[in-house]
């Protein structure tokens, strides 16, 4: 299957739910009109692009209408495309890997699948090519390095981790000293989620932001949160918290092909100004799609 066709496999439910709803409206209107600029903010709602999102589509496609003069509806879908393409397109699709080593660190609330989209990314690098390092920074559980080693076995990348309940900068320091010695070119950096308090979070994410700023000055560093998309308008809160304690510079949204709501990746984008830069449509290795928000568009219209 290619790109674009897994993209639109995972997204059967929210592409299912839509053309019930927006199709109706595009084919059932033969006007644009009041009624149908009404109908499809509510369509655009139910799909969880969020209510400040749906208005901002529905007023940039109003005023489109009117600056190009377009009459049939069809014409209106088109320029909706356009409208969400551009919402969704707001930095770098791709992570930012420009030194070697560079490091990402994946952060996210427990469950939204962290450890999995950091196995999947690894699976990719590799397959690139590149030398991969896997750190295993969430240290609650020793079950959660033993998943993260598994991904490791079945990407071909490397692991450093430590025992359960050591310090997460630690881990990250010596993953850091290998990755030096092994020549890595990508360190990805896994971390826990069921911190309990923001301070907490924020303490912890912080002490590990000083040992890679100290260790590895120059490398480009991406801040990767993982969201899960089943979660919709809460996800969405979940990204605003996390946006203001750890300067986050990407995104991905997870279990798309498991919601009818796959519309938040654009009230993600839109209201993060954060590029979404992956979006997970599975539970293995190749489902993980690189996202191009244009493809997204047409998967989902
Ligand atoms: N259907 C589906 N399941 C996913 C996806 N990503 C992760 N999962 C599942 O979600 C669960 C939690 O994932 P995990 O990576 O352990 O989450 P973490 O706690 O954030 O590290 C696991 O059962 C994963 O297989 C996805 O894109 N689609
Ligand atoms: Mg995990």
């Amino acid at each position: 299957m290619g790109f674009f066709d897994k993209i639109k496999a995972g997204l059967t439910k929210t592409r299912d739910a839509l053309s019930n709803t927006l199709g109706g409206v595009f084919s059932g209107f033969s006007q644009i009109d009041e009624d149908f600029y009404e109908e499809l903010e509510e369509c655009l709602i139910l799909a969880d692009l969020g209510v400040d999102t749906a208005v901002k589509a529905v007023e940039r496609l109003r005023k489109i209408v009117k600056e190009q003069h377009l009459k049939e509806t069809e014409q209106a879908k088109e320029a909706l495309k356009g409208i969400l393409v551009e919402m969704l397109e707001v930095g770098s699709p791709e992570l930012k890997l420009d030194t070697n080593p560079s490091v990402v660190l994946v952060i996210g609330v427990n469950g939204v699948g962290k450890t999995t989209t950091i196995g999947k990314i690894a699976t990719q690098l590799v397959k690139q090519g590149k030398k991969v390092l896997l750190v295993a920074g969430d240290t609650f559980r020793a079950a959660a390095a033993d998943q993260l080693q598994v991904w490791a076995g079945r990407s071909g990348a490397d692991i450093v981790r430590q025992h359960e309940g050591a310090d997460p900068a630690s881990v990250v320091f010596d993953g850091i000293q290998a990755a030096k010695a092994r020549k890595a070119d990508v360190i990805l950096v896994d971390t826990a989620g069921r911190l309990h308090n923001k301070q907490n979070l924020m303490n912890e994410l912080n002490k590990i932001s000083r040992i890679v700023e100290r260790e590895l000055p120059n490398a480009s560093r991406e801040v990767l949160l993982v969201l899960d998309g089943t979660t919709g308008q809460n996800g969405l809160i979940q990204a605003k918290q996390f946006k203001e304690i750890a300067g986050v510079t990407a995104i991905a949204l997870t279990k798309l092909d498991g919601t009818a709501k796959g519309g938040i990746v654009i009230a993600v984008a839109d209201a993060l100004q954060i590029p979404v830069k992956f979006i997970g449509v599975g539970e293995q290795a190749d489902d993980l799609m690189p996202f191009v928000a244009k493809d997204f568009v047409e998967a989902l219209l």
